[in-house]
């Protein structure tokens, strides 16, 4: 039989770096878009494993013709579009760069992608920031009230691969609510935390600063995600799915549990910006940086997952305690190596 390819945008990002492992070791030939500044090797980068091919090609959401050179080249008979302009604080800062990556990219790609081949199956990397702030548990048919220039593009985006399935197309969309791991980037607040915490029990620094602590988040593990993305492009038909666990947690609890996970239980001082978090000597470890807080926040997100269970058969395998716990390890593995080097 022959190998199936498959295309992935995003490819050097965290959920990117975990789908082409999975897509490799499932026997694909995986091709990936990688930006010129991604890596300090030039393009082509091929990685053999023996059941695999990844092939990191130059790419760029926001270039036509090197979309269309590298839809040449993978051929694909799956597309996973998981590039983005990914930070919801950074959009404010960066709308037109957002628009035109996370909705005018998806435009391009899925008209070039659908022109070469009509059977080609796509996946949309869909976002439970998209919902906005509606209370309280969220469904696929729950209603959008988009808050930040990310989320617009991204609802934007979302309509588009619904209107491409109405046409006949192959074209799923993966909401999913807030997925971490030790490959997280480190501007996002539980690997911003696991890597501050690990800095400061292993002594190379004294306290963080951070924004809005009562902002609630579903919290998983992008390698329980990126499982279900590929399990929506093997299902019978297209369709949208809730991708979450269903529980919720704060900033503050995450910054309680990821204190504990290196035995420095914090408590609480003090209010508003002038609230501080110590640890059990008195020695403030956490800190109001207003610099965090964002111009509009979404309060709250939870998500329900019943669908892809019922329908897919997927489901989380790792709970905010492990996940927390796999990522302070690996923050500490990777702090104490550079230390050594
Ligand atoms: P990430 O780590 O920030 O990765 C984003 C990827 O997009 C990187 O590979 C980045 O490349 C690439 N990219 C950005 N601009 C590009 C451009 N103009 N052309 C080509 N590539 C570009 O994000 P992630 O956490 O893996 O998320 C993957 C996708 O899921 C994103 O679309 C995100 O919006 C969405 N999502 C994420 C979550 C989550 O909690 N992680 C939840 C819901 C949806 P560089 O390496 O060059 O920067
Ligand atoms: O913020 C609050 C912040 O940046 C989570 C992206 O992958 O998930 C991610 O977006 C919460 C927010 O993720 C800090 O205000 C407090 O309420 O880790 P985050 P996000 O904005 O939820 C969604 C689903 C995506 O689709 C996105 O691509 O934490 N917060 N203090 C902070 N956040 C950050 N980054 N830094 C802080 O110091």
């Amino acid at each position: 039989m022959e190998k199936k390819r498959a295309l992935i945008t995003g490819v050097t990002g965290q959920d990117g770096s975990y789908l082409a492992e999975l897509l490799a070791d499932k026997g694909y030939d995986v091709y990936g878009f990688m930006r010129r500044t991604s890596a300090d090797v030039p393009a082509p980068i091929e990685v053999l494993n023996d059941k695999g091919l990844i092939k990191l090609i130059y790419g760029n959401m926001r270039d036509l013709p090197t979309m269309q050179r590298v839809l040449d080249e993978s051929k694909p008979d799956e597309i996973y579009n998981l590039a983005a302009q990914s930070h919801v604080g950074v959009s404010f800062l960066c709308p037109d760069e957002t628009w035109d990556v996370n909705f005018h990219g998806v435009e391009r790609l899925l008209k070039e992608a659908t022109d070469r081949n009509k059977q080609v199956k796509f996946y949309q990397a869909s976002t439970s920031e998209m919902y906005g702030s509606t209370p309280p548990t969220h469904t696929e048919t729950s209603v959008f009230s988009p808050v930040s220039p990310y989320a617009e593009a991204k609802v934007k985006s979302h309509r588009l691969i619904e209107e491409y399935r109405s046409k006949g197309f192959f074209t799923c969309s993966g909401i999913l609510f807030n997925h971490e791991s030790p490959r997280r980037g480190k501007i996002f607040v539980t690997r911003k935390l696991t890597r501050a915490f690990a800095e400061i029990k292993l002594g190379f620094r004294e306290k963080v600063g951070i924004g809005n602590l009562e902002a609630g988040r579903d919290w998983g593990f992008s390698g329980d995600y990126v499982r279900a993305m590929w399990m929506m492009l093997q299902a019978d038909t297209p369709d949208t799915y809730v991708i979450a666990t269903g529980k919720a947690h704060t900033v503050r609890d995450l910054i309680e549990a990821v204190a504990k996970s290196v035995d420095m239980p914090i408590h609480w001082e003090g209010t508003g910006l002038q609230e501080v978090g110590k640890d059990a000597q008195g020695v403030v470890r956490v800190e109001i940086d207003p610099r965090f807080y964002r111009p509009r926040e979404v309060d709250a997100l939870c998500g329900d997952w019943s669908k892809a269970k019922q329908k897919l058969g997927w489901e989380p395998s790792v709970s905010f305690e492990q996940l927390i716990d796999m990522m302070i390890q690996s923050d500490i593995r990777e702090i104490g190596a550079a230390h050594r080097a």
